[in-house]
């Protein structure tokens, strides 16, 4: 029945704390239903009973005009109630802001529109986070751009990603399972596919995990490793590969005009080609495509040479598909 209504109001709590603030939801929301009750039930039993007759005198004021017992509940219930909501609250909030001293730190960084995380070990992952199980983890949050804020339902923790500056969340997930995160700041055209996952492996995996990160996908065909990296680095959150459009242009169609003439918003043009596709990707900004905006985010730092020879080589693959 509890299990129930928890689905009813919230999505699964799989965090150490999560619930302790659902709980604390209930105790405010049902003392509100029982109060507004009281209140409700009160005023239309008293409207009826006390309602103007015909016949009734004329009355100006009660005879009764004094309770000392009624007028003090009307301060001591409510007392009670915000004191018992007071350290219920202060408790579970320092046990949300009390990062534990063995938690495993990661960092986390917003930027239009997608999720890094930097892991300990070395390695980064782009809109997933991979943590393992029952064991604290603290997530150091900044931005590289504008505000961004980190949201992970199941955990119940959030938090807002700011530039220049490091916001400090941590949550320990009892559950291995892939869950949602949602930025919940509004940055932008692409705000909306601002999504991620976190992912709770069991610890041993976990290891294996970011083991394998640090190491790469080095015996991979180039397209191949391209067509991994497409999700991996959030391309696709921005370009598609049916021609349709997103914020960016299709890398389908992109593909198909290999060797023609792309022309910029300046008036400037240029030749779609290797060196075309790597200046894009690491200077986003020298060259916009005409008719969409410069909002794609240089990927200078995020990608090895590997990597975007692997990147242009899916993008030259795909005009075969
Ligand atoms: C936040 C959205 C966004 C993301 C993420 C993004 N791009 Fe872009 N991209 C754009 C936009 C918008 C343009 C067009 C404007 C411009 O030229 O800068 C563009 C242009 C391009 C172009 C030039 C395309 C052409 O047809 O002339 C290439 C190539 C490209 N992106 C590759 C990538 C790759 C590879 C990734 C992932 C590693 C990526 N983009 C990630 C938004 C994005
Ligand atoms: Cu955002």
């Amino acid at each position: 029945m509890i299990d129930r209504l928890n689905e009813f109001f919230f999505p699964k709590q799989v965090s150490t704390f999560a619930s302790d603030i659902d709980n604390l939801f209930y105790f405010i929301f049902y003392s509100s239903v029982v109060l507004m009750a009281i209140v409700v039930i009160g005023m239309v039993v008293f409207s009826i009973k006390y309602r103007f007759k015909k016949g009734d005198k004329v009355r100006l004021t009660s005879s009764k005009d004094h309770d000392n017992i009624l007028e003090s509940l009307f301060f001591i219930i409510p007392l009670i109630l915000v004191s018992i909501t007071f350290v219920w609250g202060i408790r579970s909030y320092l046990k949300m802001i009390i990062v534990p001293d063995d938690a495993i730190e990661i960092k986390v960084t917003g930027q239009s529109w997608f999720w890094t995380f930097d892991y300990p070990e070395g390695g980064t992952s782009l809109n997933e986070l991979v943590v393992p199980s029952n064991t604290p983890i603290k997530i150091l949050l900044s931005s590289k751009d504008v505000l961004h804020s980190f949201f992970i339902p199941v955990m119940r923790t959030k938090m807002d990603a700011l530039p220049n500056r490091y916001n400090i969340m941590w949550f320990e997930a009892q559950e291995e399972g892939v869950y949602d995160i949602f930025c919940t700041e509004y940055c932008g055209t692409a705000h909306s596919q601002m999504a991620a996952k976190v992912i709770v492996m069991k610890p041993k995996q976990y290891e294996e995990w970011v083991k394998e990160l640090g190491s790469g996908d080095d015996d991979l065909p180039l397209d191949e490793l391209g067509e991994k990296l497409y999700t991996k680095k959030a391309c696709n959150t921005c370009h598609t590969l049916d021609g349709s459009d997103l914020v960016g242009p299709s890398y389908l169609e992109t593909s198909r005009m290999w060797g023609q003439t792309r022309n910029f918003e300046d008036g400037s043009s240029a030749v779609i080609d290797e060196n075309y596709i790597r200046k894009s990707i690491l200077e986003p900004q020298s060259q916009i495509v005409a008719g969409y905006q410069g909002v794609m985010p240089t990927y200078q730092g995020l990608l090895s040479d590997r990597e975007l020879d692997a990147l242009i080589a899916f993008l030259k693959s795909l005009n075969d598909k």
